[in-house]
């Protein structure tokens, strides 16, 4: 039998909450291995690219968030037959991957330095990409991002405006969401109330 492994912080959001969503929803046990950012730094060099997630299938791991989510939403029925949806799909998950390296790149730095830093980021590729996804939500109908119904781009969109919205990152207002783009919000609690969601966390819990 298969065995598979996720490698990845101890939170429930972030580059493999909608990996591990999606196995859940896909009924495949797997690993939920979940470090410490010391268990991290004392590994970090032996990952690939220094950096998690990390999924081993078997003996071979395989990295890049994006990829390992397309291959448990496969698995899970959570990504697109068609190619066009499939790369609507693509494209949001790439532009939250996009947004969160910028977002990334803000984390670590500290007073005025991450002040300013914050300042720049949300009157900037903040309210860039949160309009633009917004756009790509009304795209998709307004309901859902893709193939009108749940997909792993709502899944990787909510990690974000769940992010955005608790109030965790400094500087970075609350209610950015909803005064830039309030279908997110919207959005945001449609996909948490999707059963499959709940289970998951049920099963968290
Ligand atoms: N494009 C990669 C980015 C991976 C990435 O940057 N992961 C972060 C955690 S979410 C990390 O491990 N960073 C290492 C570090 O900051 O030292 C992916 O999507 O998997």
């Amino acid at each position: 039998m298969t065995s598979y492994k996720l490698t990845y912080f101890n939170f429930s959001g972030g580059r493999a909450e909608p990996i591990r969503i999606a196995l859940h929803a896909a009924g495949v046990g797997f690993e939920d291995n979940r470090l410490s950012f010391a268990e991290f730094n004392a590994m970090r060099q032996t990952t690939r690219f220094n950096a998690l997630p990390v999924f081993e299938i078997d003996d071979a791991a395989v990295t890049q968030s994006n990829a390992i989510c397309r291959y448990a939403g496969k698995l899970a029925g959570l990504y697109p037959a068609d190619d066009l949806q499939a790369l609507y799909c693509d494209e949001t998950l790439d532009a939250v991957e996009d947004v969160s390296q910028y977002i990334g790149r803000t984390l670590g730095l500290e007073g005025e330095e991450l002040r300013a830093a914050r300042a720049k980021l949300v009157d900037g590729w903040l309210s860039v990409f949160v309009k633009g996804l917004g756009g790509l939500l009304e795209r998709g109908g307004g309901h859902y991002f893709v193939d009108n119904r749940l997909s792993i781009a709502d899944l990787k969109v909510l990690m974000l405006t769940r992010w955005l919205r608790s109030g965790t990152l400094d500087h970075v207002p609350r209610d950015l969401v909803e005064r830039i783009a309030p279908n997110l919000a919207e959005h945001q609690s449609r996909i948490e109330a999707e059963p499959l969601v709940k289970a998951y966390y049920a099963s968290r819990a």
